[in-house]
């Protein structure tokens, strides 16, 4: 290839996948290492960290295009989204955006949370996230399981 930036967009663009719009999408994220975070909270529910992944849901609910469903157990959030287009689609549908920015919001926010809170654990908090595309009527399954 001629030169350098067309061969640095070329590799770039080969890892650049985008899911399909016009069906239904499912994010979720999930703390990492939280059995360490968790350790001294209340079992099996501590409310102060129930509202913590209350927040954190709520941010990603406001932040999502096309946002329909929240369901959050354990440390773990679930998300539905929908959109008729790819142009109405949270990045366009882009894979890497959709599970770097959840993840990262995620984490962030749960930060903020722990320092309002003043919330004395060491651990920093992160999320990691998975993103995928499923069948409309295998939306209700994905809900029970989970
Ligand atoms: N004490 C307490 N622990 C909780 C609460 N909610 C979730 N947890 C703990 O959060 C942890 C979540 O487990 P996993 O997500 O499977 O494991 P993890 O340690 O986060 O590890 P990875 O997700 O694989 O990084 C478990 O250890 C739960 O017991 C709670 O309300 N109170
Ligand atoms: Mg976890």
């Amino acid at each position: 290839m001629s030169s350098i930036s067309k061969r640095m967009k070329f590799y770039e663009k080969s890892t650049n996948y985008v899911l399909s719009p016009n069906i239904p999408l499912i994010i979720r994220i999930d703390g990492r290492s939280f059995h360490t975070f968790t350790e001294d909270l209340e079992k099996p529910f501590d409310s102060k960290f129930i509202s913590m992944m209350n927040s954190i849901g709520i941010a990603l609910c406001n932040e999502i295009t096309g946002f329909k469903l929240a369901y959050i157990q354990s440390d773990e959030i679930s998300l539905l989204i929908y959109a008729n287009s790819i142009e109405e689609s949270w990045f366009k549908n882009k894979f890497y955006k959709i599970i770097s920015i959840s993840a990262g919001l995620a984490s962030a926010v749960g930060m903020q949370w722990k320092y309002k809170n003043n919330f004395k654990k060491e651990t920093i908090i992160t999320f990691d996230s998975r993103a995928f595309v499923i069948p409309q009527n295998d939306v209700i399954n994905y809900f029970i399981w989970r």
